[in-house]
């Protein structure tokens, strides 16, 4: 009986003592655990006399169920004091200003594209726009392109069926327009376009701007000052400009259009190839071929069309590498523009 009344004076000592729940874990377990006191004590009964057991069982079981009990009153005691520890400490000011949110921008393409629209639109061009997934009749057939030619080669174009692409330039929405007004007609095409293909020049999606001018006595000449006046317009006045002899199926002649390399001056660099010449647009006077297909009178009427890719001469203009760049979603790139 003595034993168990010092037991119970020491437990409250240690228990007065204890400051957190690891500690009263540690007491639990000295005194309800396995080997515990309270446990010892009850094993030690077997050793008893018979006639006392009963009587010592029920106070060693009155001092565990004593302990028990203020072992979990204290625990709750100390896990409300940590809660509110906690809450003191980590309290927030409301009132601290934010850290204030992004503000977003344009895309450069975005910025480009528009900036290539406004110098055609001063220059007496309409906007017109058509549809990104298009009818094999308007982006290869009326466009003089033929069965066999390797841009319809399903490695260069997505088809969706036998008649049914992906657009690969714009100009089929030239051919629309065509089919649907009389000269004369003076507009841009912009808009995404679509080729199977991916490396560090190209992205399966890019944009292009198409242009179309036809009325009678339409010249090269009128080809020359119109694609000069915007490379100027876009680049700076002093670039330099030439005209080179190319072939495309719908324009007769076609002529490709050079700058004068925008990083070398000329000199020749790793950009330009070392020939100091970057090729900037593909043009021509409009096959009278392609008039025929939409109903003019081609010796009535002639014509000059051109087309640019608009990554293209973003990068030029803001010296990007890589056009992978303008896909990636990447804020630190984007965030220069
Ligand atoms: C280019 C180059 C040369 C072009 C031709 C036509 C149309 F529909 F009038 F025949 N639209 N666009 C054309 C001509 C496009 O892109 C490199």
């Amino acid at each position: 009986m003595d034993d168990l009344k010092e037991l119970r004076k020491q437990f409250l000592l240690h228990l007065g003592r204890a400051e957190d729940s690891s500690q009263l874990q540690n007491l639990r377990s000295r005194y309800l655990g396995k080997k515990g006191e309270i446990t010892g004590l009850l094993k030690s009964l077997t050793s008893m006399p018979p006639a006392d057991r009963p009587a010592a069982g029920k106070e060693i079981n009155e001092l565990k169920d004593f302990i028990e009990n203020q072992l979990n009153r204290h625990l709750q005691k100390i896990h409300s004091r940590e809660i509110e520890g906690r809450i003191q400490k980590e309290s927030i000011d409301v009132t601290l200003p934010g850290p204030g949110s992004e503000i977003g921008g344009r895309h450069p393409i975005s910025l480009v594209l528009d900036e290539v629209i406004d110098i055609f639109i001063s220059m007496g061009f309409g906007v017109e726009e058509g549809p990104e997934i298009e009818l094999d009749f308007y982006n290869f057939e009326a466009l003089n392109i033929p069965r066999d030619h390797p841009a319809r080669d399903m490695q260069d174009t997505f088809y969706i069926n036998d008649e049914v692409v992906m657009r690969t330039h714009t100009s089929p929405v030239q051919v629309r327009v065509m089919q649907q007004r009389k000269p004369p007609l003076r507009f841009i095409a912009p808009g995404k376009v679509y080729r199977c293909d991916a490396d560090i020049s190209h992205t399966p999606m890019f944009h292009q701007v198409e242009g179309l001018m036809v009325d009678t006595n339409i010249t090269f000449a009128n080809l020359k000052s119109v694609l000069e006046s915007f490379l100027h317009s876009v680049f700076t006045p002093d670039t330099p400009v030439r005209f080179r002899p190319s072939y495309f199926p719908f324009t007769e002649p076609s002529a490709e259009v050079d700058i004068g390399c925008i990083f070398c001056k000329g000199s020749g660099c790793r950009i330009c190839k070392t020939t100091g010449w970057i090729e900037i647009l593909g043009s021509g006077m409009v096959n009278p071929k392609v008039f025929k297909m939409v109903g003019y009178n081609p010796r009535k009427y002639t014509g000059f069309a051109f087309g640019m890719g608009i990554e293209r001469i973003t990068m030029l203009k803001y010296g990007i590498d890589d056009i992978r760049l303008f896909y990636e979603n990447d804020l630190r790139f984007l965030g220069q523009f």
